[in-house]
């Protein structure tokens, strides 16, 4: 029996069951009045720990506990535990409010209204040389062809030595030829590449050389010092002028139309004999004669021939064995052609105007 019993009386002791039983009502009461009215997560959680916590008011309560009888105590301990399940259960309910409000808050922060009219890409155009660069390659990869790429800035050796074109020969007049040093030009061809590429690997080769050369010409409408070839290469056992004429064919037919032919009209490259300039009937008027071939029914599209026994020799491939036909073709003047463009500058100068019809 608490000593506190003996000395205050029975109706002291009244008084102080009385007291906590009101004590616990004024939590239970209190408690339900600020849960009602609570907006955020985290002051819900702040009530917890005020009424609920290990130093909260409910506890501090039940400390009061020692001073009751044995009867009594249980009698408190119920009402207790009814007044903490009830406050569980309305903290459970205030916290589902508000985790249900929060998350239509975020709903309606973040409508997106479908039907606004979306922000238009405006989408880029291939360029018309990458057109025409792009199918050449296309017809030759289909064809069996390798790429090969090499560099522009190239040794004197590989531009022209090696391609059977002597100290002196016109073709490296420096009119002609941007030169770094004595040793080191701009290249002006992409042979070079094929020349690498025969030192390098054992045939069969079948390889096509797209890139960007150099020549030093003024600009005007059909010169540029910047423009782009593509060259082909075949070495093999066996290879001959109708293998060469049969595939320039193919590809005429290719980039042309079915119904494209060629002629071949003797030339003179110092890397291929024969050499032969290569003419297709015009794809306006198919060979009658017209504004686009000047009459002419032909159209010039590239130059080609058998290497050249000297640059074979020179390759390291032995001549008696092997036989190999190359041709190099324009780019520009193709895509000139192709899409019927008077000025080569226009290719150059990025305007819009132009370039939007591609
Ligand atoms: C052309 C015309 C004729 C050619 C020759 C070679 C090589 F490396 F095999 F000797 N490459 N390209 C060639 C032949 C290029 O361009 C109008």
């Amino acid at each position: 029996m608490p000593s506190s019993f003996k000395d205050e009386g029975f109706f002291s002791h009244i008084r102080r069951i009385e007291k906590m039983r009101d004590q616990l009502n004024n939590i239970k009461t209190q408690a339900e009045n600020e849960l009602s009215a609570v907006t955020a997560i985290q002051e819900l959680e702040n009530l917890r720990v005020k009424f609920l916590g290990k130093k909260g008011e409910l506890t501090s309560v039940l400390r009061g506990m020692g001073s009751l009888s044995a009867e009594e105590r249980p009698v408190i301990g119920q009402l207790a535990n009814e007044v903490r399940e009830f406050l569980e259960n309305k903290i459970e309910e205030a916290k589902k409010r508000l985790v249900n409000s929060e998350r239509n808050k975020k709903l309606a922060d973040e409508v997106i209204d479908v039907t606004i009219p979306g922000k238009r890409k405006i989408l880029g155009t291939k360029h018309p040389l990458s057109i025409v660069i792009d199918e050449i390659t296309e017809i030759f990869l289909g064809m069996g062809y390798e790429i090969a790429e090499g560099p522009e800035v190239e040794k004197d050796y590989y531009n022209f030595e090696a391609l059977n074109i002597p100290k002196n020969h016109p073709a490296r007049d420096v009119q002609d030829t941007f030169y770094i040093n004595e040793n080191v030009v701009l290249r002006s061809q992409t042979s070079p590449v094929q020349i690498r590429t025969m030192q390098s690997k054992k045939p069969p080769i079948k390889i096509i050389c797209p890139g960007r050369v150099y020549r030093s010409d003024a600009v005007d409408a059909t010169h540029s010092p910047i423009f782009h070839q593509i060259e082909g290469l075949v070495v093999d056992k066996g290879v001959t002028m109708g293998d060469l004429v049969g595939t320039l064919e193919i590809f005429a037919k290719g980039l042309f139309g079915e119904n494209s032919k060629i002629r071949l009209r003797p030339h003179h490259f110092p890397f291929t004999e024969p050499s032969a300039e290569v003419d297709v009937s015009c794809w306006a008027c198919g060979g009658t004669g017209c504004r686009v071939c000047k009459n002419e029914g032909w159209i010039e599209i590239l130059g080609a021939g058998m290497v050249h026994p000297k640059v074979l020799e020179e390759c390291g491939i032995d001549p008696d064995v092997y036989s190999g036909f190359a041709f190099g073709i324009g780019a520009e003047r193709t895509a000139m052609g192709r899409f019927n463009i008077d000025d080569l500058r226009l290719l150059y100068e990025n305007d819009l105007r132009f370039l939007r019809q591609f």
